[in-house]
């Protein structure tokens, strides 16, 4: 069976990687693939966004550079909303640097993001050393990582054999690699010597079902063109519903829209 045909939770054991595992099983346990992308500059409104969308979501998605108001507190009570709501943490960094540099920026700096972050991305642009050098400071953690395949918005570079070149590099980092932030499944040439495809997490940006896109290039999709026609696996929703009246109603209008499209997906 092709993988988008099986529920998030048979996939689960074909990772290696604990992360992800974690992550399947717990979308199908909340039923939810909603991840908030929480654009907000100040304490308050991080934890606040965390505690009460915690109860829909699956993965909780920061900037964590754009806090005014940063500080060590602020990571510590967003480890314990994760317990409480049972969500994973996404530190949306774009690491783009030779493998020294990003080693460093990981795990040391202001942030500490290994520290911290279940999930953390990176655009394959350098080679293959930025997986390597992120894989020395976050496998022995058990995190897990994201290359950037594809973005969200007009004229972007990541296309064609690029795109599917970061697959290449996925399958050969797949104890760490875990999926690809991405606008749709890539199906890829097989390697020499692959039987089958591997199967990998791929969460999408660029979800609204009010708006077609933003001043500055950002293009919207629906959570059924992205779930169910494209294949991907968790909606990415910032001001869609952060920046709503009530973001909770509307949290819950796309997790029930996201979920539709999935349980289509599987013809239930
Ligand atoms: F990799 C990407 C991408 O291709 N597009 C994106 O929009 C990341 N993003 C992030 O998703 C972006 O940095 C925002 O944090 C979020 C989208 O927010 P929006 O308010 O739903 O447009």
């Amino acid at each position: 069976m092709p993988h988008h045909k099986s529920s998030y939770t048979a996939r689960a054991a074909s990772f290696k990687n604990p992360t992800a595992s974690r992550l399947l099983k717990l979308m199908d346990e909340k039923q939810t693939n909603l991840s908030i992308a929480a654009d907000v500059t100040t304490k308050a409104e991080l934890l606040k966004l965390a505690d009460v969308l915690g109860p829909y979501i699956c993965v909780f998605k920061t900037h964590i550079d754009i806090v005014t108001d940063f500080d060590q507190d602020l990571i510590k009570q967003l480890e314990a909303l994760a317990q409480k709501h049972n969500f994973l943490i996404f530190e949306d960094r774009k690491f783009a640097d030779i493998g020294n540099t990003v080693k460093h920026q990981y795990s040391q700096g202001v942030y500490h993001i290994a520290s911290w972050s279940d999930i953390t991305n990176a655009h394959p642009l350098p080679g293959e050393g930025i997986i390597k050098g992120l894989k020395e400071v976050g496998l022995p953690l058990s995190r897990g990582l994201l290359l950037l395949a594809e973005m969200s918005s007009a004229g972007s570079l990541a296309k064609g054999a690029y795109s599917e070149e970061a697959v290449r590099m996925a399958r050969r980092n797949r104890d760490f690699v875990i999926g690809f932030i991405g606008q749709r499944r890539l199906s890829v040439p097989l390697d020499a010597g692959q039987e089958q495809e591997d199967d990998f997490l791929y969460l999408t940006p660029g979800v609204s079902m009010a708006q077609p896109g933003d001043s500055l290039g950002q293009q919207y999709r629906s959570p059924e063109q992205v779930i169910l026609e494209s294949e991907c696996d968790v909606i990415i929703v910032g001001r869609g519903i952060y920046g709503a009246a009530d973001p909770v109603a509307k949290a819950t209008e796309y997790r029930e829209a996201g979920w539709a499209a999935y349980q289509k997906r599987l013809g239930v």
